[in-house]
């Protein structure tokens, strides 16, 4: 089950249409921006200060998040490494696409999460007990 952080976080640039109107970010399945085929797409909005959201990780789910509005952090834990990323930008994307551990907090009030989501909800693909995850993280 051993995954990286190297292995399975990236960092996505989306690619921005703007023009004197405005701007347009377009995002399609099975492309460089998103390399799976979308089943889902939820977003999260309204987080109260000091929440911490997540808390799990996935067995088989694959995902791209992006704040279009607002910022969140993002940490992401391989059971060896953390690391924390800021969502800050509609043209930022995160993809996660591995057994890894994640958490989301330092939600601005204007914050508005979106994420793509490769399967559709499954409680049975979450691990929500820390102790289980770095066991089978680390196994
Ligand atoms: C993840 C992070 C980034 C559904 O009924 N359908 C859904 O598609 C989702 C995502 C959730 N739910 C239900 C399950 C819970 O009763 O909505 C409630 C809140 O879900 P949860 O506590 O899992 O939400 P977060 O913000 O902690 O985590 C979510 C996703 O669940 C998770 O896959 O990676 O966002």
């Amino acid at each position: 089950m051993r995954t990286t952080l190297k292995d399975a976080i990236k960092l996505i640039h989306f690619t921005v249409r703007g023009d004197e109107r405005g701007n347009l970010i377009a995002l399609e399945n099975q492309s460089a921006e998103i390399p799976f085929d979308v089943k889902r797409v939820y977003y999260i909005y309204g987080t109260q200060a000091g929440v911490t959201r997540g808390q799990h990780a996935h067995y088989a789910l694959k995902q791209v998040l992006t704040c279009v509005s607002g910022s969140c952090d993002i940490l992401l834990d391989d059971g060896a490494e953390r690391k924390t990323i800021r969502l800050d930008n509609p043209a930022k994307g995160l993809l996660i696409d591995g057994f890894i551990w994640r958490e989301m907090s330092h939600f601005s009030p204007d914050c508005v999460l979106l994420v793509l989501a490769s399967e559709h909800y499954d409680e049975a693909d979450y691990v929500r007990d820390y102790q289980r995850f770095l066991t089978e993280a680390t196994r």
